[in-house]
């Protein structure tokens, strides 16, 4: 199978990579569903969503700060690594992933499509202030707070940048994905239960579009009725195997 999976690679000509939360999961990040994947006893329709934040947004803002401090002591594992190696050595021509912690980017990755936000950016629910809270050096300061956090400029409630259940995803970012997605002869799918849409719709345009689908999976997922290899296992365990 790793041998098959090998050869789609070496043969393709535009290969891309789709990720979710189990990339991250050797890191010491909780994935979204199963086992180790519940904050309390929320399920993530009840918290990633915009109904949430309003209902409640000090519960909202508690889960997104776990998360930050947890993604802040997260190195990138080498599921990470072989991504952004095969990316260097022109196998790969982009990473698209749901995942909003920075890992990818730490571990190298040049071309990276994040369909889903990025944790450590934050927005204001009223006016177009964004931050960086990594490039304005607050982040600590910020996971540590207790308090709502406001808009310095308007002094409405800030929310995560990220995309929650009934939000759009960012035009550019959908666009793109779809585009690599319709140009690749093969998918490196990682980590996801494929369950989640539009973004779950990306292994399917390769495969209608006749390319190959690797799917690298503890198991079964939403992608595998169209996986042409599947891999079962550990990311950080399978992944490096695929680099020479
Ligand atoms: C390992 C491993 C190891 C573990 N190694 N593997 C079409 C059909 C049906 C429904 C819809 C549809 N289109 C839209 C919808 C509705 C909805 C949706 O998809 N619902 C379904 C759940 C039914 N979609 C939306 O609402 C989206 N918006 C939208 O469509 O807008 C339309 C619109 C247009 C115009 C105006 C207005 C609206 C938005 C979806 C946003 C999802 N957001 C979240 C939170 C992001 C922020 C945050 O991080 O907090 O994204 S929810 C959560 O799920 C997060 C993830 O990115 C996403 C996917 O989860 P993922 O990554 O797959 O993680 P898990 O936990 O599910 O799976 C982990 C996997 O890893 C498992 O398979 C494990 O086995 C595996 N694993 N350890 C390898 N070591
Ligand atoms: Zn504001």
């Amino acid at each position: 199978m790793l041998s098959h999976a090998a050869k789609i690679l070496a043969r393709s000509k535009f290969a891309i990579a789709f990720t979710g939360a189990g990339i991250s999961a050797e890191s010491g990040i909780p994935t979204f569903r199963g086992f180790n994947g519940l904050w309390k006893r929320y399920r993530p329709e009840e918290l990633a969503t915009p109904e949430a934040f309003r209902r409640d947004p000090h519960l909202v803002w508690e889960f997104y700060r776990w998360r930050m401090r947890k993604i802040l002591r997260a190195k990138p594992n080498p599921a990470h690594y072989a991504l952004a190696r095969l990316e260097e050595i022109g196998v790969l021509k982009a990473v698209i992933t749901q995942n909003v912690d920075d890992l990818h980017r730490e571990a190298g990755t040049k071309n990276l499509i994040e369909l889903h936000g990025n944790i450590f950016r934050v927005r204001c629910t009223s006016c177009d202030y964004r931050e960086n809270l990594k490039g304005s050096g607050r982040v600590h300061e910020f996971v540590e707070s207790r308090e709502l956090p406001r808009c310095p400029r308007c002094g409405s409630l800030l929310r995560p940048d990220v995309v929650w259940f009934g939000e759009p995803l960012p035009k550019e970012a959908l666009e793109k994905a779809f585009n690599l997605a319709e140009r690749a002869d093969a998918v490196i799918v990682v980590g996801t239960s494929g369950v989640v849409y539009p973004a779950a719709y990306i292994p399917y345009i390769v495969k209608e579009r006749g390319g190959r689908v690797i799917e690298v999976n503890v198991e079964r997922s939403g992608v595998t009725p169209v996986a042409d290899v599947f891999l079962r296992g550990k990311a950080g365990e399978v992944l490096p195997k695929l680099v020479k």
